[in-house]
């Protein structure tokens, strides 16, 4: 696919997808929304990607939807709501069911679905003058994106619903302090916090890192019966792994192991 609006390149094992549209603040078009999609799509197929690291150009992560183009000026054919919403689902899905790490550099203001496909990473690192917004209420809209599965799940049904039905920005200290967010790095060292940590994941046992992006995607739905059943399945799927047999290695020999992704 040729992309547009994204940008994506792999250097040691991470691929960085970067949103750029700095000038309406990396609002999502249908466009953005199919190569983001498409981009993690394609690492789950690239075995020289084992992290994924997403970020935002200029001064914001990703303002939602590009209103521009859901409310275009009357007289042009608006564009089919159901479309889009459908289009941020696949998104969402890509990214969880992605069996790599997935690290969020969110990198300035996350407002509505940015803020909710910030959410969807695995471990989200904000700059100390990020925000997260809710937006969708500003405008008479419902938060989607999966903000409804994992916003209550994250902070707790109370602040879900405040963030939610108030649309409030809430700072990137804020976000850590309820559990929101992983951590909070100064503005001018994110880039190279996200950026090491997503090349110490890419360094991980690859295999094992996605089985446990499984079972904590299932655990959100999963009865402990459930739960204690797939982790026997996937501990089973571990063991047969070359680096299960490296970890061990490694640790009879007092060494270091290094892992291969495989
Ligand atoms: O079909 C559907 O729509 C359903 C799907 C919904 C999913 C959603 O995400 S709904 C929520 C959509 N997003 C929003 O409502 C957020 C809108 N933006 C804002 O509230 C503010 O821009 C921010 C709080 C994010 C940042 O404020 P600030 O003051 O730092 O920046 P700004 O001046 O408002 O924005 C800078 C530029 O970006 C500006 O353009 P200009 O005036 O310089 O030419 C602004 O229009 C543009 N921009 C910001 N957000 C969007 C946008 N352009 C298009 N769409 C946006 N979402």
């Amino acid at each position: 696919m040729e992309y547009q609006h994204v940008l994506r390149g792999v250097e040691a094992g991470v691929l960085t997808v970067t949103m750029n549209r700095p000038e309406v603040l990396n609002s999502c078009n249908r466009r953005m929304q199919g190569e983001l999609r498409d981009a993690f799509e394609s690492a789950g197929t690239d075995d020289s990607v084992r992290a994924v690291l997403l970020t935002g150009a200029g001064r914001a992560f990703c303002a939602g939807q590009d209103l521009a183009e859901a409310a275009p000026p009357a007289g042009t054919t608006p564009p089919d709501f159901g479309e889009i919403v459908r289009g941020y689902n696949a998104l969402i899905l890509a990214v969880r069911r992605l069996e790599k790490p997935v690290v969020a550099a969110v990198n300035g203001v996350a407002a509505g679905a940015g803020a909710n496909l910030a959410l969807a990473c695995d471990i989200v690192i904000a700059a100390d003058n990020a925000s997260f917004i809710q937006a969708f209420v500003k405008i008479g809209l419902v938060p989607d994106t999966g903000g409804t599965f994992f916003l209550p799940r994250l902070v707790g049904l109370a602040r879900a619903a405040s963030m939610a039905m108030l649309g409030g920005k809430v700072q990137a200290a804020q976000a850590k302090e309820w559990g929101m967010i992983h951590d909070v790095a100064p503005a001018a060292a994110l880039m190279e916090t996200t950026s090491g940590l997503a090349r110490e994941l890419a360094t991980q046992p690859t295999r094992a890192l996605g089985f446990m992006k499984r079972a904590l995607n299932e655990s959100m739905t999963n009865s402990l019966e459930e739960q204690l059943k797939l982790e026997a399945e996937l501990q089973r799927l571990a063991a047969r792994t070359a680096d299960y047999k490296e970890g061990v290695k490694a640790f009879q020999e007092k060494r270091a192991p290094t892992f291969s992704g495989r």
